[in-house]
């Protein structure tokens, strides 16, 4: 019987983790998700991790539905009372978050990496993917924008992503090292497939394919390479991908995803309603296929998994394999 591949999931913010929550139940202890961790900074004393919590949460069941970050049925006390004493209220963390973010805070100041911290989260939540953090040293996204360069978070939260994004930059990255657990995956008989999430291009997929090594690793290592796009009718599905494409000067359409990723993937997962923007897909040397990509339910998510899933199977060539 052919061994079934092992997946690798890149993935960062509400898109990415919704294909998560669908590869999750198919694959079990077969998922790696690899998480964006250039969103991350320390807020009110705590390492705040957005992109890992969102996975992290949405794999629970938990995850708020409305916001799109943190906990559903959240009670906002410790957030009330910051503001009561005068502190900063533009970020919020509700009551149950804080739990995660303070034994996050205490692992770290303890000395343990955030890989491990969030291993041990993961198993509280019994979770059986795992979930690793794109590295275990510190990266942050930069926005340049007209004469001025922003934090992420200001830029996300305190600015509503208003500021125009002329250009983005990962700090840290040079000397980051790829999380050293992905090293782990192959080795055994099962080829491995990566699977890149609908996840914003620039701001979640990029920092963790800025880390030095990583993308020849997944090149090298991956029987397979498939991209789902977050562009759907030439907008995005949620939050300002299409906006920041604009701002860089490129028209949003599932056709500019798959060429921002070109060189890199084997296969591209694009929505139904933009199934035109195959040929010039294809003219890349990228095999094309369409899909319901938006995921409202949970069946969404599951049919949008098991078409990646079958889609990666064909691509695996006998050499790769
Ligand atoms: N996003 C907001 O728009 N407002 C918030 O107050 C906010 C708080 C917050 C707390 C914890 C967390 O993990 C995420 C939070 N987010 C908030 C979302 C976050 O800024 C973005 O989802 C990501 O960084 C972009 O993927």
């Amino acid at each position: 019987m052919k061994p079934k591949p092992r997946i690798l999931a890149l993935a960062g913010g509400v898109g990415g983790a919704k294909l998560v929550a669908g590869l999750a139940p198919i694959l079990k202890d077969r998922l790696t998700v690899l998480v964006n961790t250039g969103d991350d900074f320390e807020h009110l004393g705590f390492h705040v991790s957005p992109d890992i919590d969102t996975v992290m949460y949405t794999l629970a069941g938990i995850a708020n539905p409305r916001t799109g970050w943190g906990v559903a049925n959240e009670t906002w006390s410790f957030m009330d009372q910051v503001g009561r004493l005068g502190g900063p209220t533009w970020f919020n963390l509700g009551d149950r978050d804080v739990a995660v973010h303070a034994l996050r805070t205490s692992g770290l100041r303890r000395g343990e990496t955030l890989t491990s911290v969030t291993a041990e989260l993961c198993r509280s939540f019994n979770l059986q993917p795992s979930v690793l953090p794109m590295t275990n040293d510190p990266v942050r996204t930069i926005i340049h924008s007209d004469k001025r360069t922003i934090a992420f978070q200001e830029y996300f939260v305190g600015l509503k992503c208003e500021a125009p994004v002329r250009r983005l930059t990962y700090r840290g990255t040079e000397s980051a090292k790829f999380n050293p657990r992905l090293c782990e995956l192959p080795g055994t008989d099962q080829p491995l497939v990566t699977i890149i999430c609908p996840s914003n291009p620039y701001l979640s997929i990029d920092p963790i394919l800025s880390l030095p090594g990583l993308k020849e690793w997944i090149t090298e290592t991956s029987a397979a390479i498939v991209a789902v796009s977050p562009i759907v009718g030439d907008d995005a599905i949620k939050g300002p991908a299409a906006k920041i494409m604009r701002e860089l000067g490129i028209e949003p359409s599932a056709a500019a995803v798959a060429r921002h990723y070109d060189g890199l993937i084997d296969g591209f997962v694009l929505d139904t309603i933009d199934a035109k923007y195959s040929p010039e897909i294809e003219a890349l040397g990228v095999e094309v296929i369409s899909a319901q990509t938006i995921m409202v339910e949970e069946c969404d998510r599951i049919a949008l998994a098991r078409t990646c899933l079958d889609f990666a199977e064909c691509l695996i060539s006998p050499r790769k394999a």
